[in-house]
């Protein structure tokens, strides 16, 4: 087994320690325009939500650690455009990835069908067959009277397609920490390396927006 790429927690494992690895595992978030990525993201680092964040240009980088089950999970996440004019850039993302965010916004059923198109578009092109997928139905603060995809939608085409679902809102939190705690559960030992060098260059070299590594409350996964 090589431990090429991990580093050891702080500190380092002692006789009396048992030994923890951390382990990088590359994660997208993708969807359309104003569905929630970057809000769910800032919740996610930051426990904060803004109502004047900015449309994302190109992608934005940053990274969180969390424990899972005695393991440490570091999040290497890219945050994506979900303007049309940025979508082509998307498969440099998340190509390679070990998990992905798919995020709609329960409030405009347009971003559930571009959302059910990421899911496909993801699950045929992407190089790791074991990719994660969730799907965040985002926006679960606003009334029951304004959400116009049914969840009982969200979880037919879920179970069909094998994937994670939760309701969240990176307004209210709910359900955000939750996310990134089973998308943790479900990862395999080890992240997913690309057999064919290169694969991933472009999204390594592109200069990231902001980098932020926080470490998340010691508790563990199992929420919601
Ligand atoms: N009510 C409510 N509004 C939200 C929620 N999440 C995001 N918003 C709002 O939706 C708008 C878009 O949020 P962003 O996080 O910028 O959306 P995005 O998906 O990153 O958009 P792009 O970067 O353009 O792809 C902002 O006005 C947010 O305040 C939520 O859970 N509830
Ligand atoms: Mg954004």
């Amino acid at each position: 087994m090589s431990y090429a790429g991990l580093a050891p927690p702080g500190g380092g494992a002692t006789a009396s320690t048992p030994s923890v690895w951390k382990k990088g595992f590359k994660l997208v978030l993708l969807g359309d325009a104003s569905v929630g990525k970057s809000s769910i993201l800032l919740r996610f680092l930051q426990n904060k939500f803004s109502e004047g964040l900015e449309t994302t240009v190109g992608a934005a980088f940053s990274t969180k650690t969390i424990e899972c089950r005695g393991r440490q999970i570091k999040f290497e996440i890219w945050d994506t455009a979900g303007q049309e004019r940025f979508r082509s850039l998307a498969p440099m993302y998340y190509r390679g990835a070990s998990a992905a965010i798919v995020v709609y916004d329960q409030t405009n059923p347009l971003t559930f069908e571009r959302a059910q198109e990421w899911v496909r578009q993801v699950n045929s092109t992407s190089t790791n067959p074991n990719i994660v997928i969730a799907l965040a139905a985002n926006k679960a603060d606003l009334p029951a009277e304004k959400r116009q995809v049914p969840l009982e939608r969200a979880e037919i085409f879920a179970e069909q397609e094998g994937l994670l679902l939760l309701e969240t809102s990176a307004m209210t939190g709910k359900n955000v920490a939750a996310l990134f705690d089973r998308i943790a559960e479900l990862l395999p030992e080890e992240p997913f390396q690309p057999a064919v060098r290169g694969l991933t260059v472009a999204a390594d070299t592109a200069a990231p927006q902001a980098a932020s590594d926080t470490k998340k409350r010691s508790g563990c996964c199992g929420v919601g």
